[in-house]
């Protein structure tokens, strides 16, 4: 039936995609190999007190050396389809310019070993590894970059076009203008909060001129998306107060960029609230029209929902909007919205755990986007493995955060969204951002010493899954 109950057959329409995904700087290692220049994440990760332990991405999972193992793994679980990123700087190291070959000759063979194996490619142009030579051009913040963006798209869809049907811009935005730019927690670690408006709006216009490159250049059959996280907000309560701290976080997690790419303009309450930090005048006449590209589908990612109230000014210090620890808010404009951590259970992020905040977000944009398919292209869990004494793991935290979010998403697909596809974050463990390799999300066990892979028993169960297009009775 369509409901929570785990006990009754839960299944999916023929065709739906289950996959996992993974991105390029989180996995692939080989970060000085074959013309690769650095990308931002390389010049933070190697800034000493960036990332936990001071972690880097230059090993990771050596990806890059190992893909044909990885899809073989892959092939073993039965995933339909995989989710994962290009590196920027291994395809135009500079940013600009013609490709270097080496580059997108190892996204060619990863797609054809995948074709080869029966598993859907889905691509992602941009998983926040801007070639460093576009920051110290100015970076996100300026203009430029967004048409450099869409010269690399042009880039990658001559190389691949033939062989992937399905293509992503942008992977959350949200992150890469306001963890970046705003709070300084991920790359390039600046704390601007105008740079970071800024950075949000060229990267809408990014989409937008990306977008258009990749029609010109891909067969009319081939799909192109944006994957967003929009937050999931909940008021505290509902005092005016409150429901007005929830619309502000609303419009800068979500509007901010769902107002451009869906409906060709910026909301209105977005300019009013930020109006003492900027009067937007970055925003060119045309651009938001430029950002409303028509899409083939809607990539959204989800891990916990955003709890919020109103805060006296000055009084919101320490947040717990899970976005990481720094002094400066990736809010711009929103002193004085405080952030909640809801009771009950939290993964090791210290994410609360709310499936039903899955239901409402696709439910919210099969409202707000008609007819648009709908893909969760990322949802999972960092928890505990436990070893047991044959070399198995254990993760049952995992397993039951999966189920009850497959779950709510078929309570979605029950009340009419049109969701076509599930990718469990991550396939692998691998360098979870700020927190280095402290944080595991992969469904396989890496062993980063010896690169060795070790399916977890979650990996178990979502081959089941994955195979059967129904939920496991257990
Ligand atoms: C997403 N936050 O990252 C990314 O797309 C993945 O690369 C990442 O590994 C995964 O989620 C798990 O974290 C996020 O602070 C990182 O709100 C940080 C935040 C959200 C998403």
């Amino acid at each position: 039936g369509a409901t929570a109950d785990p006990g009754t057959d839960t299944h999916f329409p023929a065709g739906f995609l289950w996959g996992a995904a993974t991105s390029a700087y989180q996995i692939e290692g080989a970060a000085r190999e074959d013309g690769r220049t650095p990308s931002i994440w390389d010049t933070f990760s190697h800034t000493p007190g960036r990332t936990a332990a001071g972690d880097t991405g230059d090993v990771a999972c050596d990806h890059y050396h190992r893909y044909r193992d990885d899809v073989a793994l892959m092939s073993e679980l039965g995933l339909g389809a995989y989710r994962f990123s290009v590196s920027w700087p291994r395809v135009q190291p500079t940013g600009r310019g013609p490709a270097v070959q080496r580059g997108l000759d190892f996204y060619r063979a990863l797609v054809d070993e995948l074709l080869a194996a029966g598993i859907t490619p889905v691509l992602t142009l941009y998983h926040w590894d801007l070639p460093q030579e576009l920051e110290d051009a100015g970076g996100w913040p300026v203009r430029r970059t967004a048409e450099r963006f869409a010269d690399y798209a042009g880039i990658v869809a001559e190389a691949l076009g033939d062989r992937v049907p399905l293509w992503t811009t942008l992977n959350e935005p949200w992150c890469s203008a306001f963890l970046g730019y705003g709070s300084g927690v991920h790359a390039p670690g600046r704390t601007d909060p105008v740079a970071a408006l800024r950075a949000a709006h060229h990267l809408n216009l990014a989409h937008g001129l990306a977008t258009q490159a990749l029609r010109a250049a891909l067969p009319s059959h081939a799909r192109v998306t944006v994957g967003l996280n929009p937050a999931v907000v909940r008021a505290r309560s509902e005092t005016p107060a409150d429901l007005d701290a929830a619309r502000r976080i609303d419009a800068l997690a979500t509007r901010v960029f769902t107002g451009p790419m869906l409906h060709g303009a910026y909301p209105e309450d977005l300019f009013t609230d930020t109006a003492a930090l900027t009067d937007w005048s970055f925003v060119h006449d045309g651009d938001t029209a430029l950002a409303h590209q028509r899409l083939d589908g809607l990539c959204l990612n989800y891990y916990t929902p955003t709890v919020v109230s109103a805060a006296p000014e000055g009084t919101a210090t320490e947040r717990h909007d899970g976005h990481g620890a720094s002094p400066h808010s990736p809010w711009p404009g929103a002193d004085h919205v405080s952030f909640h951590q809801p009771p009950g259970e939290r993964t090791e992020m210290g994410w609360s755990i709310d499936p039903e905040g899955l239901t409402e977000l696709l439910l919210r944009f099969h409202g707000e986007a008609p007819g648009l398919p709908l893909y969760i292209t990322e949802n999972g869990a960092a928890c505990p493995d436990v070893p047991d004494a044959a070399g198995r793991f254990h993760d049952p935290q995992r397993i039951a955060y999966v189920r009850r979010h497959v779950a709510a998403v078929h309570r979605a697909l029950a009340a009419g969204a049109d969701v076509r596809g599930y990718f469990l974050w991550s396939l692998l463990d691998n360098f979870e951002w700020a927190y280095g390799y402290a944080k595991r999300f992969g469904m396989v066990h890496v062993d980063f010493a010896t690169q060795a892979r070790t399916p977890k028993a979650s990996a178990r169960w979502y081959a089941r899954l994955a195979r059967s297009g129904r939920l496991p009775r257990e």
